[in-house]
This record gives C-alpha cells, structure tokens and sequence, in this order.
C-alpha cells in the first residue's frame, strides 16, 4: 500500500475563466479570451467562457463539495479584469475573492491563489501584450492590489501559470489567447512573464502576503530520446521548453545555448541588466503540471518531419528553433486529448528536478486526464480510466518520493468539468461532473475515490 507524507497537501484545482462565468457582471473588464473565445472559428463549436461552470453564483454550493471532497486545499486562480479592469481596483470583484478565501478558511482547507492564469485584461494586449515589458510592471502592480486584498489569508501564491503556454501558444503557434503567430515575440514574452514572475513575487513580499509561500507553475516537458543520436535534438527542445524559465527563475540567467539556438530569431536585447536577478526571487515551492512526457528525434531532412506532439497540425509551431527536432508519436493508451499516458515521465521528471535543483521543493499543482463520461440510468458516472490515471500517477510520486524527491502536494486537474480553451467543453478533466445545460454538479466515481485517498493519505489495493 502507498502511503504518502504526513503533511502532504492533498487538493483540486480550477483556472477563473475556465469555471467562473459571470463574464460581464459586477464591473469585470473583457480579457483576451473573452475577445479569443468570441472570435468565430477560435475555439471548438463556438463555446466561450461567458456561462462555464457559473462558479461565480455558485460559490457556496462549490465550496461544500470541497469540504465533502475532504481536500486540505483548493487551487483556483483570479482573473485580473475581474479586480482591476483599466487598471483599477474593482471592489465587486476583489469581494468575489475575499468570499472564496473567507469561505476556504471556515472549511479549513488551505487557499492557494494562481495570479495569472491566461486571461490578460484585453486592454494590456491592445497595449501590445506579454511581448511588451510594461506588461510585467502591469502584472505587479495588480500582485501588489491582491496582497493587500487577500495576502494576509492565502497560503500560498503561484505568480503564473504555465507561461510556456502563455507565450508560445499564445504568441507563436497561436492556438491560444491572443492568437498571435510571430515567434520573436513569443520569446520577448517568455522573458516578460520571467521578468513578471519575480517583480510580482518582490511586489507580493511587501504586503500582507509576507508570510505566504511564493511558487510559480511550470508545465515541465519531459524530453526523451528516441536514441542516444537524438541528445542535441533533446537538448534544443529543454531549453526552449524548461530551461527558459528555470534558467532565470531558479538561477538568474538564460542557459547559454537557448541563446544561440534561438540568435537567428532574436537578439534578447529586450534583456536588461538586472533582469534576470529580478526574475530570480526566492521561492519556497516550485509548481509542477504534468499529463504526459515528449518524445523527440534529431531530423535529418530525408523523410517527412513527424511532428506528433499535438501543436504542429497548423501552419505555425510553438517550437521555436526546433526546425530539425521531430516530435514523435508515442505508443499509448491516449486519453480524450490524444495525449499518451506514461506516469514514468513524472517519476523521472520529479527526480531530475531534484538533482538539478535539489533546495526547491516541489508541488504537482495539476495532473488529470479527460475522459469521455459514461452515465449509467441510476445517475453514476463510471470514469475508471479517470481512476486508473489517477492511481499510476500518484504512484509515480510516491516513487520519486520514495528516491529522494521532496514533494509537498498535489492537485487533481480538475474539480469539475470545465471551458477546455481551445477545445471548447468538449474535453472533459473534471472529477466533478458538470451537466450540460443544467450545470448541476454530480461526483464521478473518482471524486469517490479521490475523497477516499485524501482521508487516508494512501492509495488503495
Ligand atoms: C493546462 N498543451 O493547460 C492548464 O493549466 C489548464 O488550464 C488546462 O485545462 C489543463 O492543462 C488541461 O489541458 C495546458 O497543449 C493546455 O501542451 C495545453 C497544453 C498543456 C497544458
């Protein structure tokens, strides 16, 4: 039986424009993806987040299924138009977040606060977005209104969520908010979110969050060799991918090679002195997402470029300099995203990060799967692919654990069924289920069982 640690922090996790809704009540301002979501063609048929979950009215009923859950926290994020639309405090919304943590508390489960995942108040893209380096001075001055607002009360802060995909889909592959396909930009906005990151986590320091833990979650790719020949090929994508951000953020410069291999596409000049230090605060937890590992060959030009890692079927890569990496199929199962499930990746990753980075404990701030529900005439919803998922890769922890690696927690993505981004409510992550149309909540089979590690601190069987 696998146990895990004692104070091991259990959890779910949900994004703002993913579940709230409540798009323009209360003073919430627009943000890129209500003009992404809104623009015909952009996500699968045509959802937005206008509706979602409708978590913004439904904030009791939702806090009552975490206290059922048992979970000893609760990861959601803040969306910034929602409390400082134009660059201003709006007290209805920062009330919204005051109730949430207020009301986390009086169920004694633990409030951790992501400050920025994804939905950027659409007058900062209009002002030229990530690739601009107002943008994360903009970023700290929100941090700096949140810590005032709620920084006494929340247990730990996560300044970004997955800028990986802040900036390289939204800024080069363009499948996600903004929907801009121009790669030097996407790496001036890698950089801002860097330079953002630690601004925010200095700017949250000097309020009321000063006791909080600081994080940051990355969704590390875990980069494997076809064959031995493929080490550059693995290397590339690691910089392009982890090294951006683990360089600067965890030791205050930009890994040399990333720099080179990307010099044909920027100069970095948009690299200040000083920057790199800012980015590289203290943190005290790094935040880890992870559904799957990434397969990769050196290409040599003599046949077609397989390029299977889901993000190469339109014109534009998110990969930059990755011109003659291949990104390969992997064998399966696949889940409903198409993406393979392989715990070891997660095990290996977990010690990698330990051995590169051996003072930064470590906190899986999401994992999950999307599964298509099965519904049985007596209301349960069967998901024991979701079950199984879950059950290999809390596994895979408690065997990077078990080889030294400090993890403090982890988070099920997600709560509930949610607005998938791009695709749409098609893709369904929650252990919650959301009902269409009625959106009534109805707990999956893995809700039971999760509710039941969490109580045990063990896995089953
Ligand atoms: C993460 N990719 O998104 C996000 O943090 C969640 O909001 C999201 O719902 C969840 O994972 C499931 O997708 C990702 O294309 C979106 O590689 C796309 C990718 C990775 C993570």
């Amino acid at each position: 039986m696998t146990a895990f640690p004692e104070n091991f922090l259990w959890g779910t996790a949900t994004a703002a424009y993913q579940v709230e809704g409540a798009a323009a009540e209360d003073g919430r301002g627009p943000s890129i993806w209500d003009t992404f979501s809104h623009t015909p063609g952009l996500v699968a048929n045509g959802d937005t987040g206008d509706v979602a979950c409708d978590h913004y009215h439904r904030l009791d009923e939702d806090l009552d299924l975490l206290a059922a859950l048992g979970v000893g926290a609760y990861r959601f994020s803040i969306s910034w138009p929602r409390v400082r639309p134009q660059g201003r405090a709006n007290r209805p919304g920062l009330d919204f977040y005051e109730r949430l943590v207020d009301g986390l508390l009086a169920r004694n489960i633990a409030p951790v606060a992501t400050l920025y995942h994804w939905d950027l108040p659409q007058e900062l893209e209009d002002a030229g977005g990530w690739p601009e380096r107002e943008t994360a001075y903009r970023f700290a001055d929100y941090a700096t209104l949140m810590g005032e607002t709620i920084g006494d009360r929340v247990h730990t802060w996560i300044t970004l969520n997955e800028p990986w995909c802040s900036a390289y889909l939204g800024y080069a592959s363009g499948v996600h908010a903004p929907g801009r396909t121009e790669p030097a930009a996407a790496l001036a906005a890698v950089h801002h979110l860097n330079l953002g990151h630690g601004l925010a986590v200095q700017a949250l320091r000097a309020t009321g969050a000063k006791d909080a833990k600081m994080s940051v979650t990355l969704n590390l790719h875990h980069v494997r060799g076809v064959s031995e020949a493929d080490a550059d090929a693995v290397r590339r994508a690691d910089a392009v991918a982890n090294r951006a951000f683990l360089g600067p953020m965890l030791e205050g410069a930009y890994p040399r090679d990333l720099i080179e291999d990307t010099a044909a596409v920027t100069d970095w000049s948009f690299v200040r002195d000083g920057d790199e230090a800012t980015a590289c605060q203290p943190i005290d937890v790094l935040g880890v997402n992870y559904y799957n590992p990434t397969l990769v060959r050196q290409w040599d030009g003599s046949s077609e470029r397989a390029t299977a890692d889901g993000h190469q079927d339109g014109a534009a890569s998110p990969w930059i300099a990755c011109e003659d990496v291949e990104f390969v199929q992997q064998p399966g199962p696949y889940t409903e995203m198409g993406w393979n499930i392989d715990e070891t990746g997660l095990t290996e990753l977990l010690l990698r990060l330990h051995r590169d980075h051996p003072g930064t404990p470590l906190m899986i701030t999401e994992n999950g799967a999307a599964f298509a529900d099965v519904v049985t005439p007596d209301g349960r919803v069967h998901d024991e692919r979701r079950v199984d998922y879950l059950h290999r890769h809390l596994t895979a922890v408690a065997e990077a654990i078990a080889g030294g690696a400090d993890v403090r927690g982890y988070f099920v993505w997600s709560l509930m069924d949610n607005f998938e981004w791009a695709h749409g409510y098609a893709k369904r992550f929650g252990i919650v289920r959301v009902e269409p149309g009625t959106l009534e909540r109805v707990w999956k089979d893995s809700a039971h069982w999760y509710r039941d590690v969490v109580a045990t601190g063990k896995l089953p069987g």
